[in-house]
């Protein structure tokens, strides 16, 4: 049977979500793209070959013709359209956060229970990528022994607006570490404090975070949005019997002049668009079979990361450490990743 996906948003996500939906997703078909500006709807829809156009997301979730939904709308519409989803029965993938606000989190969570079948997948992809799933295995498998520390960096070349803060690097961008460090860890944070070094040149600096774990790991995470050089992301995992730490990602390096160099990439998309592929199949996976992945975020995730980044948010403010203070995982959420919905 072949599903038909409408992808909310042709910004930047949008737009590479629809592409990864026509070229690497057999079995889906790209039905709709929806955005309030028409044009740009229009030119994804023709450039993706979606059969149809919409400005109206609330319609689009409606729609008979529309199996499934991607989220890539901006931040602030993602609960919102979440909750539509649960409403109408249809599942989601939505772009990470699934809301900056834990409370806004809650109520998405509170929806989802009240429906009581998993609709929401979140897409904090970082999961599928190769490296962090080598890392959890090394971990899984017991070859290092207890997890004692994970160093995180987290590079973009320059913030994505001008009014860019450290508390937005730590609500905005970190996220991403803080998922995929509860994933591969398999914790909960219960402290953070933040720092940050002075920028000469006024732009905003890189924030340094020192995270505790309910299973006594202590965490490292750098979130650098105005790294300049490239697009990086590196971590390593510190076990008491050994570290696997993450490779830079290049296919290729090039020898000249007495040097060896390799390339970055400019942003996310490409250093992680293995991972959203397997993501976007793995939701396709979860359309057809109602087993919700056992890799993928979900509401919970969303909300433990969004908490953790009020905190984060507070820590940088306040130059004190931080407790996360966190409702107890509810039993609807515990439930074992992997089985039938
Ligand atoms: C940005 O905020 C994102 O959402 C991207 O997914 C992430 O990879 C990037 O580094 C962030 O800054």
């Amino acid at each position: 049977m072949t599903i038909r996906l409408a992808v909310i948003g042709a910004g930047l996500m949008g737009a590479d979500h629809a592409k990864i939906v026509a070229e690497d997703m057999t079995g889906a078909q790209l039905q709709v793209i929806c955005d309030m500006d028409a044009n740009r709807a229009r030119a994804l829809a023709d450039g993706c070959g979606a059969q149809d156009v919409s400005g109206d997301p609330q319609a689009v979730i409606a729609r008979d013709d529309v199996d499934a939904v991607i989220i890539a709308s901006p931040d602030f519409t993602h609960a919102p359209l979440s909750t539509a989803c649960i409403a109408a029965g249809k599942p989601v993938l939505c772009e990470k956060p699934l809301s900056q606000k834990a409370g806004e989190c809650l109520q998405v969570m509170q929806a989802e229970q009240n429906a009581g079948t998993r609709r929401v997948m979140l897409g904090f992809m970082r999961r599928y990528d190769q490296a962090y799933v080598e890392m959890k295995q090394a971990l899984d498998q017991g070859q290092l022994g207890h997890a004692l520390m994970m160093h995180n960096f987290h590079r973009n070349v320059e913030t994505p607006a001008s009014n860019f803060t450290g508390a937005m690097a730590i609500t905005n961008s970190a996220p991403h570490d803080f998922d995929v460090v509860r994933h591969v860890l398999g914790c909960e944070f219960t402290s953070v404090t933040a720092t940050q070094p002075i920028r000469s040149d006024g732009r905003v600096a890189p924030v340094v975070m020192v995270l505790e774990t309910d299973g006594g790991q202590v965490v490292t995470i750098e979130v650098n949005n105005n790294a300049d050089y490239g697009y990086d992301v590196r971590a390593e995992l510190v076990g008491e019997r050994g570290s696997v730490a993450m490779n830079n990602v290049a296919y290729s390096r090039t020898d000249m002049r007495l040097a060896a160099s390799t390339r970055y990439d400019a942003d996310w998309r490409g250093r992680y668009h293995e991972a959203y592929v397997r993501q976007n199949r793995d939701f396709l996976r979860f359309v057809n079979t109602g087993v919700f992945p056992a890799i993928a975020s979900d509401c919970w995730d969303g909300y433990c990361a969004a908490i953790v980044a009020e905190a984060g948010a507070l820590a940088l403010d306040s130059g004190q450490k931080t407790p996360v203070r966190m409702i107890d995982r509810p039993d609807f959420y515990s439930i074992q990743k992997g089985s039938a919905a």
